[in-house]
């Protein structure tokens, strides 16, 4: 079924040219790994890639290899959904409640909460995964009729985040997902006790995609990575949603300029190391004129970590918008957003050297944490009596956007 999006105004980061068609979550990424339709080594490291690594396993990042019962997400995957109260709490005022809503869930929990409607073109329209205890098979149709979507950001360390790639920023990653489910869990759980529907859509089970959501929801805007752009947060927010018809006031998408800063800056995609992200403009993918990267040469670059992490954060920590919370980054925001579009150019600019300057071209930093250390360890090569040191597993190479030099490099 296609679907046309006209409940909000148009968020400037992506613009709807024709109907949307529901995503099948069959045909997403990780399903068509597992099926090893993106090769077999890529199949088989999804399946091996626990490893050791104790967070790695309970955060799960498992594969076949980690003892489900240690892990949050296997575990509340499996959870059924509680009862919804009979004898519902009236609201005479959905202003208020969406006020006292995004308290609770900040109280549970989230950084960020934003509150849209649930737009049907992007609830999923088959599922991958069965879930017994809900009375959901694999490959059935998702009906989800609720109204609205509380869409939710879980804020990463941002220093954990700068060690990219390595264990430490893994498991921080990890711990983010995991930060999705209680708080989503409480959160629906405490809108059936109000008398109202209500669904937890988090890392371990969910029926949406929760970009679009968010980006309606006010949280921020879509970046040349692909991703959630928050004003204070940059990317570095894992994404969560409850969808209820508990009647909600809606918030209106933003305007931060990530527009503006993503024609100039390109940051991301001169450090992706699988040059994944477009230096190019927008494409229309599915009625939305959007940024898109390639999505199997970012999955296809995770082995490339020999184990030692699981998830390239490169795109949220190099992103000029992910900074620390401090007076002169709120400075630098506010500028940008305040100054009028024809003009950002003139503050976008400067700033844009200035980060370059101070954070460098590829943010990283040297790091240790518990027995972790990030620096970058020589290759071990297998040629027997190669004596070489080869490159170390720290890609800091930077992408030039004319495409014959970048297939060089
Ligand atoms: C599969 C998946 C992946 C795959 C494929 C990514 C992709 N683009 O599809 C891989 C493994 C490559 C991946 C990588 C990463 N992912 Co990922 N991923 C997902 C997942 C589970 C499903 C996405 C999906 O259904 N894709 C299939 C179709 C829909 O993809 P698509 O057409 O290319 O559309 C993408 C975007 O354009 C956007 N989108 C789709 N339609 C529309 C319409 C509008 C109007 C807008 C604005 C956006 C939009 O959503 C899609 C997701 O990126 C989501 C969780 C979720 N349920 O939403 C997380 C999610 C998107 N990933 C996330 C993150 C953080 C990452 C990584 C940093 C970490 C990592 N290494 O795993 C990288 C970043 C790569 C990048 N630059 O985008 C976050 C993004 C948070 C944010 N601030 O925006 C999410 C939301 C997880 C979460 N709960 O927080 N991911
Ligand atoms: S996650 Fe890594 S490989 Fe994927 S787009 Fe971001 S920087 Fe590139
Ligand atoms: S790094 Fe620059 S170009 Fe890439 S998403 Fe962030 S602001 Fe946009």
């Amino acid at each position: 079924m296609l679907y046309m999006s006209r409940k909000n105004p148009q968020p400037r980061s992506y613009r709807i040219v024709g109907p949307q068609a529901r995503v099948d979550e069959r045909e997403t990424p990780h399903p068509r790994v597992q099926r090893g339709e993106l090769g077999e080594r890529l199949r088989l490291w999804r399946l091996q890639r626990a490893g050791n690594d104790p967070f790695r396993r309970i955060f799960g990042g498992g594969g076949a290899e980690a003892d489900p019962k240690n892990c949050l997400q296997s575990i509340m995957a499996k959870v059924p959904e509680g009862k919804v109260n009979p004898n519902p709490l009236p609201v005479d005022d959905p202003v208020k409640m969406a006020k006292d809503i995004k308290e609770v869930a900040r109280f549970l929990g989230a950084t960020v909460v934003g509150i849209t409607y649930l737009d049907q073109a992007y609830v999923y329209s088959h599922r991958a995964r069965g879930i017994e205890s809900m009375g959901q098979k694999a490959g059935e149709t998702i009906d989800l009729p609720h109204r609205y979507a509380i869409c939710m950001g879980f804020a990463s360390d941002y220093k954990k985040f700068l060690s990219n790639n390595s264990p430490i920023s893994d498991a921080d990653y990890g711990l983010g997902n995991n930060h999705t489910i209680p708080t989503t869990f409480m959160l629906a759980a405490y809108i059936r006790e109000m008398g109202y529907p209500a669904r937890a859509h988090h890392y371990g089970r969910g029926e949406v995609n929760h970009m679009p959501l968010a980006v309606n929801a006010g949280l921020g805007e879509l970046g040349r990575h692909g991703m959630l752009i928050h004003e204070e947060y940059g990317s570095r927010l894992h994404l969560a949603t409850v969808t209820t018809d508990l009647p909600l006031a809606v918030d209106k998408p933003v305007d931060i300029g990530v527009e503006e800063v993503c024609k100039y800056c390109m940051k991301c995609a001169r450090t992706c190391p699988s040059h994944s992200i477009s230096f190019g403009g927008k494409e229309v993918h599915n009625g939305v004129e959007r940024y898109r990267i390639n999505v199997d040469t970012c999955y296809k670059y995770r082995p490339a970590s020999r184990g030692e992490w699981h998830n390239c954060v490169i795109c949220v920590s190099t992103c000029c918008y992910n900074k620390p919370n401090t007076w002169w980054h709120t400075l630098a925001t506010k500028s940008i957003k305040w100054t009028p579009i024809p003009l950002r150019a003139f503050v976008i600019v400067p700033l844009l050297w200035l980060d370059d300057l101070i954070w460098g071209k590829r943010p990283w930093q040297h790091m240790k944490w518990l027995s972790y250390d990030n620096k970058p360890k020589p290759m071990v090569c297998t040629i027997p009596g190669c004596q070489a040191k080869h490159k170390n597993l720290i890609h800091k190479r930077l992408h030039d956007p004319v495409p014959e030099t970048r297939a060089a490099g």
